[in-house]
């Protein structure tokens, strides 16, 4: 199990993870930071905060920019400081960044020049904004500030260290609640026991800080390894792959869209360092996997994790990793599937995913809580198959089955089913209100480069695969799909309007 003292304080035990010299963050141009020169850095803005802003430890701080090495350091400040840390992403716009601040009743904002314009048109009640990167004398980095080291709050093991905001496909945000000792968990499960890092890995992926699953892999696993992690302020695909055989990427996080959309562009790139690949955000198909094998020799590992949960709680590792599954808990969680009324539901059949571990799900003052955690079981809102030997297999998130004629269809397993056609690069699969059958089933795509637009041809792919009643009555193309800000694909849009 895991013991952690009744006082931690997760922020210096990341710090205090390797020899000062050791690299920490590398950046797209820079020069690269090392532990030490953080450790000094966080010190700094750790006395600006509480001597010069007037800090204490509870005080809710939100924290907003582009994933550079400045931000995490003013997230590991907070931490140290006692205070929490409200992540948000940069591209939240100003009437979300006030619903935000209200719902976390945030005092202080750090945020990063370059995004602080939204955050002043939020006009957030009481809200003082500092910001850094800037070149006035009252930006954070160039206050004054004491040289000496900072005495980390010795915060209890169950003290709040952060509030994430569920990037939620539809509704108001939700502020999850993570402990000190949560933050820790994360790596020392999920990371510890599937990415088994080293020291020497360079960690790189696509994942803002402000979604928990960059926080983790990008500051939080790296640094518990005491590993380096490359930070890109523009990580797409296109950024990725040359930044990986620049920097030599070991272990990378993405997303499996970005995963398909690499593939095009793999041969004109060296991506020999890469030993880990996490693929987690949505489903990864089996096609993906394959793809992704035959052309790099890598297992990708899938794995599912929540906002409300923080990270990645069922995966696989090395040669137990089966395309086409999730995989298994990772060691220290439990999962099954379950009816609606909390009843196990036998192997080999679909129902809710229900999960416990280390980490659990408390909204900040939110109803909806209620829904989420049932007899002491996380509800995910996904619908999985719990196969006989123990795999779980993704079937749908719960709100996305299609009932069409009287047939309960998986709008992602006809995804899958576009996704394996060479021309498709993405897929959306919804039902749309139906006389005759309830609803009909109705697929949106996005095309790769140079591809022709031409239904008939999917339609007959798909009447191969699949059996006919799962079939769309309609394709529709698309440049690209609705995707909430942390890239998870909005269905309820294309439901309701069928475009972006
Ligand atoms: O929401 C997710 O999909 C997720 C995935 C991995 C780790 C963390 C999160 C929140």
């Amino acid at each position: 199990g895991l013991n952690y003292p009744d006082r931690v304080n997760c922020a210096a035990e990341l710090l205090d993870g390797a020899a000062p010299e050791r690299p920490v963050f590398h950046t797209a141009s820079g020069p690269s930071w090392t532990y030490g020169e953080l450790r000094a850095r966080v010190d700094r803005i750790a006395h600006v905060l509480t001597d010069g802003l007037g800090v204490v430890p509870g005080n809710r701080v939100l924290l907003r920019g582009p994933t550079t090495p400045w931000l995490a350091a003013c997230w590991l400040a907070v931490l140290k400081a006692g205070a929490i840390a409200v992540t948000v992403l940069a591209q939240q716009r100003p009437h979300e960044l006030r619903t935000m601040c209200e719902i976390a009743r945030v005092g202080l904002a750090l945020c990063d020049i370059r995004a602080v314009d939204d955050l002043v048109k939020a006009e957030s009640p009481g809200l003082r904004i500092t910001t850094y990167g800037g070149d006035g004398p009252d930006d954070l980095l160039n206050r004054p500030s004491s040289a000496e080291p900072f005495r980390a709050v010795e915060t209890a093991s169950d003290d709040i260290a952060l509030i994430a905001f569920t990037s939620g496909t539809t509704g108001r945000p939700k502020g999850c609640l993570h402990f000190h000792r949560d933050v820790l968990a994360i790596a020392d499960t999920f990371s510890e026991h599937v990415l088994k890092p080293l020291a020497d890995d360079v960690f790189a992926g696509s994942p803002p800080l402000g979604f928990t699953f960059g926080l983790g892999g990008l500051v939080v696993f790296p640094m518990r390894a005491g590993a380096s992690a490359l930070l890109l302020e523009q990580a797409g695909p296109r950024q990725l792959l040359p930044a990986i055989a620049a920097h030599r990427v070991s272990v990378l996080f993405t997303a499996p869209t970005a995963y398909r959309t690499m593939l095009d562009d793999l041969d004109d790139h060296d991506v020999s360092s890469l030993r880990r690949c996490v693929s987690a955000g949505e489903n990864l198909p089996a096609a993906t996997w394959c793809a992704w094998h035959e052309r790099t020799g890598l297992r990708l590992i899938n794995g599912i994790g929540a906002t409300e949960l923080l990270h990645i709680f069922i995966s696989a590792a090395d040669q137990r990793i089966r395309p086409g599954t999730t995989g298994v808990p990772v060691p220290g969680w439990h999962a099954r599937v379950q009816d609606a009324s909390g009843a196990p539901v036998p192997d080999g059949e679909p129902g809710l995913l229900a999960v416990r571990g280390p980490v659990g799900c408390r909204y900040l003052a939110d109803p909806r809580q209620q829904q989420y955690v049932r007899d002491g079981w996380n509800v995910t809102g996904d619908t999985y198959v719990r196969e006989p030997d123990g795999y779980f297999r993704y079937v749908a998130r719960a709100d996305d089955m299609i009932v069409s004629a009287g047939y309960n269809i998986s709008g992602p397993e006809v995804e899958e089913a576009l996704l394996r056609h060479p021309d498709v690069l993405e897929a959306a699969v919804v039902g749309r209100p139906d006389e005759r059958r309830g609803q009909a089933v109705v697929a949106f795509t996005v095309l790769r480069k140079g591809a022709r637009r031409d239904a008939e041809t999917l339609r007959a792919f798909l009447k191969e695969e699949l059996a006919p009643y799962k079939c769309p009555r309609e394709v529709v193309f698309l440049e690209a799909l609705p995707r909430t800000a942390t890239g998870k694909l909005q269905r309820f849009r294309l439901r309701v309007s069928g475009c972006t």
